[in-house]
């Protein structure tokens, strides 16, 4: 046999095998748009917190609701939780696609299959890093987890449009159950298993009753009909399964944000509550390195602009008016918590300098090793009356974990850019 042929009857053999009632195009659609859907909201967010880190001169960003951040943030990491179970579910009902025989068709057919390797392939890594970083443990040393999730998003993106766009005759055939026909007509191969079929491809006219292995498959059991019972039930299982499965894993990761749902946080690497002074640490100040410099009795906090120079030692910033707000650490890993912060605000700070309402300023940390010990804050958030230098957190002066002696709290921002143990506020522009 012409080892095409022989090529294509494997392929279609593997298919028939694989073949089931929730194998199909109208599978495909439910949970392609619900993935859709997913990553949509993924990236919204994503780029949104993507510009909080690293904003365009020209970007001035909301400070109201206090909580925005926290929600953007909290949703990003649920829905991109969510997707995994809902891109496992896809690939699981497409894979008998990968079969088909054969490979390319034509050059549109090449554009589709290149697309959806490329999609696969990126969104599989896409959510597996998220979720690794959710744990801290993005393992591609010597990259920033943001460029790459980043750059990785428009791969994602970029890729799943060109696929929607091949993809749309198949997506409006199968868009409502109605219109949706027999399972099995996205199977845009044409069928082979016709006696004519199978003879132009073997040359030999296979009888009624022929077992063999050359014809083995065109003896199996006839597939259930639309109409049978089994199907239906088949189909239910698959999609109960799907949701229970994406059900439990947001149920159970979502409490890292959600108060309501925090006794059932599971999942999540952070825990509510759990931490000094009841909210959850990040970086300790020994990760830090900052232990002997954080506990000096001649710290002091340096506000610059120009040539001023002001320096705060503690006694100074705490006879300052000190104000009272309720603000949460919301971190880019998708754990948030609101707490109670107490110090001067960064405003009365900069007007002890002369800097202009318009300031941007540069926020340094004692620390010096790795990326968060050096930050921007733009206007918006300087000028916020809510923007303090916090001393204290739940009624207690900060804990050395917390950024003792002192650390930036503002409104509506990711908690990566709430700089713990700080050294000095400068005006840049
Ligand atoms: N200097 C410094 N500040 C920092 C960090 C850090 O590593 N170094 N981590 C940030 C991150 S990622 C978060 S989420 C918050 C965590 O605040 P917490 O440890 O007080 O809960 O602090 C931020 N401030
Ligand atoms: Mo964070």
């Amino acid at each position: 046999m012409h080892p095409t042929a022989r090529l294509q009857r494997l392929l279609h053999q593997a298919r028939v095998t694989v073949a089931a009632p929730s194998r199909n195009a109208r599978t495909a659609v439910v949970i392609g748009r619900l993935l859709a859907l997913g990553f949509l909201i993924c990236m919204v967010t994503g780029v949104f917190s993507h510009f909080h880190q690293d904003p365009l001169p020209w970007m001035v960003f909301p400070t109201r609701p206090v909580w925005l951040y926290q929600f953007t943030q909290g949703l990003h990491v649920v829905t991109g939780v969510a997707c995994i179970p809902l891109l496992l579910a896809k690939l699981y009902a497409v894979f008998p696609q990968l079969l088909q025989h054969p490979p390319v068709r034509s050059a549109a057919h090449l554009v589709e299959r290149a697309s959806i390797a490329v999609f696969v392939a990126a969104s599989l890594m896409q959510l597996a890093i998220g979720l690794l970083n959710t744990y801290q443990l993005f393992p591609v040393f010597g990259f920033s987890f943001r460029l790459v999730h980043y750059a990785l998003a428009w791969v994602v993106v970029g890729s799943l449009l060109i696929h929607i766009g091949v993809k749309l005759p198949v997506i409006a055939a199968h868009w409502t159950k109605r219109r949706s026909g027999s399972a099995d007509d996205d199977d845009d191969e044409p069928p082979l298993d016709t006696p004519d079929e199978l003879q132009r491809l073997t040359g030999v006219r296979p009888t009624a009753g022929m077992t063999g292995r050359l014809f083995a498959w065109i003896d199996r059991a006839p597939a259930p009909a639309g109409d049978d019972p089994r199907v239906a039930t088949s189909r239910r299982a698959f999609f109960a399964t799907v949701g229970a499965s994406t059900a439990v894993l947001v149920t159970f990761t979502v409490g890292q944000t959600l108060g309501a749902l925090n006794p059932v946080n599971l999942f999540a690497p952070r825990k509510r509550t759990f931490g000094p002074q009841a909210l959850p640490v990040n970086r300790t100040a020994s990760a830090a390195g900052v232990l002997d410099l954080a506990v000096a009795p001649d710290w002091t906090l340096t506000v610059a602009h120009g040539q001023t120079r002001e320096v705060f030692p503690l006694s100074r910033l705490r006879a300052l008016p000190q104000h009272d707000v309720v603000l949460p650490i919301a971190c880019v890993e998708g754990w948030s918590q609101d707490a109670a912060w107490r110090g001067p605000r960064v405003r009365d700070l900069l007007d002890a300098v002369g800097a202009p309402p318009e300031a941007t300023v540069r926020i340094t940390s004692l620390q010096q090793r790795g990326g968060f010990g050096v930050t921007e804050m733009t206007p918006e958030f300087v000028r916020d009356p809510l923007t303090l230098v916090a001393l204290e957190l739940n009624g207690e002066v900060l804990d050395l974990d917390h950024g003792y002696p002192a650390r930036i709290i503002a409104p509506a921002r990711p908690g990566v850019l709430q700089t713990k143990w700080l050294s000095s506020i400068e005006v840049i522009a």
